[in-house]
């Protein structure tokens, strides 16, 4: 099996680090990809990441990763709390992936406690920060021969 992980950021987190520090912290998106590499790399894997603010591309890099990628890292950011298509998406290409926020979902608004992932996540990592990416990585890639 291809040793490498889709690294997966939805919309708005091309913002990170430049908005909402007391929610997000300072830490930029290339942060994240540089923490991602280095933990993927830790485990043997290298990492192929994306981020977009449209859906559909998120879906097409979803279902590319069937044919050269091990498992998914995604933070689908405010997809996470509407989109069953990413959800399908997730489901259909049946490669095991893990669910990253940020921030406490559960300590903010209401309408972001109900995620479309969640039941169906090898691996939920929320509320720890950018460091919750590398976490997430140890987990998904410790399920994978
Ligand atoms: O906590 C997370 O990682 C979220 O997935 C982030 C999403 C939010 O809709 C989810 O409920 C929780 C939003 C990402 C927006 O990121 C920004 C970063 C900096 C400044 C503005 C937005």
């Amino acid at each position: 099996m291809t040793r490498r992980i889709l690294l997966v950021n939805g919309p708005n987190l091309n913002l990170l680090g430049t908005r909402e520090p007391a929610v997000y912290g300072t830490a930029t998106l290339v942060d994240v990809e540089r923490i991602v590499t280095e933990a993927a790399a830790t485990a043997g894997f290298e990492v192929r990441a994306l981020q977009s603010n449209h859906e559909g591309v998120l879906i097409d890099a979803i279902h590319a990763a069937r044919d050269d990628c091990a498992a998914i890292v995604i933070n689908p950011g405010g997809f996470t709390h509407t989109s069953v298509a990413l959800r399908d998406a997730l489901t259909g290409v049946a490669l095991p992936f893990a669910e990253v926020h940020i921030s406490n979902v559960y300590e903010r608004e209401e309408f972001r406690h109900h995620s479309y992932l969640h039941d169906v996540a090898a691996v939920r990592v929320i509320g720890e920060g950018v460091q919750g990416y590398a976490e997430a990585v140890r987990q998904l890639t410790a399920l994978i021969p």
